[in-house]
């Protein structure tokens, strides 16, 4: 064991560091917050307690060394070229995240992305096992490190370790398809306690514990093999910063850009709005067919109907995005050339992503949120999108198929696969009475403001310290 480096009692493993590096001008680097709802929970939780974040720092090569940054510690985990291209964009984004997410495109499977994966969980675990004090807890994040916590059990059992998944976890007939199915379980089931956004991802792990290890499950728990070890599964659905977002939706420049958004689009009596990543998941294409229909049917029409679609750029080296950008721009462009007008386009379509204060001034300008994916963990976009509402106007569309659906009940609620039905569905949310919708409004947002990331944070390490204790060793040897 290293003795003279900080050892700490909370330790967060992620894909990512919270932090990007930028040159300055005068060649310097600097390190700055990249800011995310987990961020901002961890900032909640290390407060009261010193953490260590382990991650990737973003550039491909060495990894720069241990530094702190704003009262956390930062280990960073070399990735070289080819891992990014394999363990990363290959693994990770080509591999799991298709499967995680219902097959909306087939999974490709390589045996070196996966020894890739392998190699590069096995790296973290290491990095973890160094910069964990004696009985820590150690939080481990999302689908990139599902081998993680086996990994570190074995280098540190006295560590109490979680897992969170950020994604859907796959009914077991999907996951069943991967060819380490075994070995993603197995390293999952090193964890004490299992955190998920939905209870039905909660299930499908233990249903998949059950009928592809025949590892003995009860309700939550599953019972490792050759071993009186118990691990928990449960829900824990991830929020959003609720205090910070209004505060910030709530300044008089962030409150005045809203206005100047909609003067710029010709002020539109109806202002529809997606923010997405370019993702399939993300349900960007039926919103746009159904968008379309509605046009050319002439049941709505630019300029008194206008969307702006912010499409973030993401994953471009994997094929399937590239495939889905082409197509999207395609049928953006196909949009407005049939029904578009001089100074009043269709569609807004904006293929970069922009700060903070801007989501929230486009958030408070939207009268109605398309938020329509075909498979989402949780979408925090929903969640943004009512808390910058303190204003109470607007309507939310909200995906049955998304995590926050299972919170935000009251919301104009679509089956994205069902085109006819979010026409109708969007068509309702435009024409229901402004009182009714700020008395929906009021609810979720009433929702959201008690559930927030900080909540969830606490929550989880609640759960962690509760999973059940590790048998002790029977006193009779
Ligand atoms: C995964 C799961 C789960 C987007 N464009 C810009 C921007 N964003 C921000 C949004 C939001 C975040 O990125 C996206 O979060 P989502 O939850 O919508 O989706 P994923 O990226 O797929 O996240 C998801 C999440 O993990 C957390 O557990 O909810 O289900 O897939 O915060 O606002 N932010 C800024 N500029 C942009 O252009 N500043």
């Amino acid at each position: 064991m290293p003795s003279e480096r900080p050892t700490f009692d909370l330790v967060v493993a992620a894909n990512r560091l919270p932090v990007d590096k930028v040159v300055t001008d005068d060649g310097e680097v600097e390190w700055r917050r990249s800011p995310g709802g987990l961020v901002t929970a961890m900032e909640s939780v290390m407060r009261s307690q010193p953490g260590a974040w382990v991650g990737w720092a973003g550039d491909a090569g060495e990894a720069p060394d241990p530094f702190d940054e704003d009262g956390i510690h930062l280990h960073p985990v070399a990735l070289s070229a080819d891992e990014i291209r394999d363990y990363y964009e290959g693994f990770s984004n080509d591999t799991l995240w298709p499967i995680y997410h219902d097959v909306i495109v087939p999974a490709t499977f390589h045996r070196e992305w996966w020894a890739a994966y392998r190699a590069v969980n096995e790296r973290f675990a290491r990095a973890i096992a160094e910069v964990a004090a004696e009985g820590a807890r150690v939080w481990v994040q999302d689908y990139q490190l599902q081998l993680v916590p086996m990994l570190v059990r074995q280098l540190r059992p006295d560590v109490r370790i979680g897992w969170f998944n950020h994604i859907p976890f796959p009914p077991v007939e999907l996951f069943a398809q991967l060819p380490w199915r075994a070995q993603l379980l197995e390293g999952l089931l090193g964890a004490d306690f299992l955190g998920f956004q939905r209870q039905a991802d909660a299930r499908n792990f233990v249903r998949a514990c059950r009928q592809l290890l025949g590892a003995p499950t009860k309700r939550d728990r599953v019972t490792v093999e050759g071993t009186q070890r118990q691990v928990r599964a449960a829900a824990i659905p991830i929020s959003v910063d609720f205090q910070g977002l209004e505060q910030l939706a709530k300044r008089p420049d962030v409150m005045a850009r809203a206005r100047e958004i909609r003067e710029s689009l010709g002020n539109p009596k109806v202002l529809m709005l997606g923010v997405d990543r370019l993702d399939y998941t993300k349900g960007i294409r039926h919103r746009l067919k159904a968008y379309e229909e509605l046009l050319s049917e002439r049941r709505l029409g630019p300029p008194e109907v206008t969307l702006v679609q912010v499409a973030t750029p993401s994953r471009e080296r994997v094929e399937a995005y590239r495939m889905l950008r082409a197509e999207i721009e395609q049928t953006v462009g196909r949009i407005n050339g049939d029904l578009g007008q001089i100074g009043a386009p269709a569609v807004h379509y904006l293929h970069h992503s922009y700060p903070r204060e801007e989501m929230a001034a486009l958030f408070q300008a939207a009268d109605v949120m398309l938020v329509t994916p075909l498979r989402d963990g949780m979408n925090l976009v929903a969640k943004e999108y009512v808390t910058c509402r303190h204003d109470l106007g607007g309507a939310l569309v909200l995906s049955e198929f998304t995590g926050a659906w299972h919170e935000l009940h009251q919301a104009f609620a679509c089956n994205p696969h069902d085109i006819e039905g979010l026409k109708q569905t969007i068509l309702r949310a435009i024409n229901t009475p402004a009182k009714d919708k700020q008395r929906i409004m009021k609810a979720l947002r009433r929702r959201v403001a008690d559930h927030d990331v900080q909540r969830w944070a606490a929550r989880y390490l609640a759960a962690l310290d509760a999973a059940p204790e590790q048998p002790r060793p029977d006193p009779r040897g």
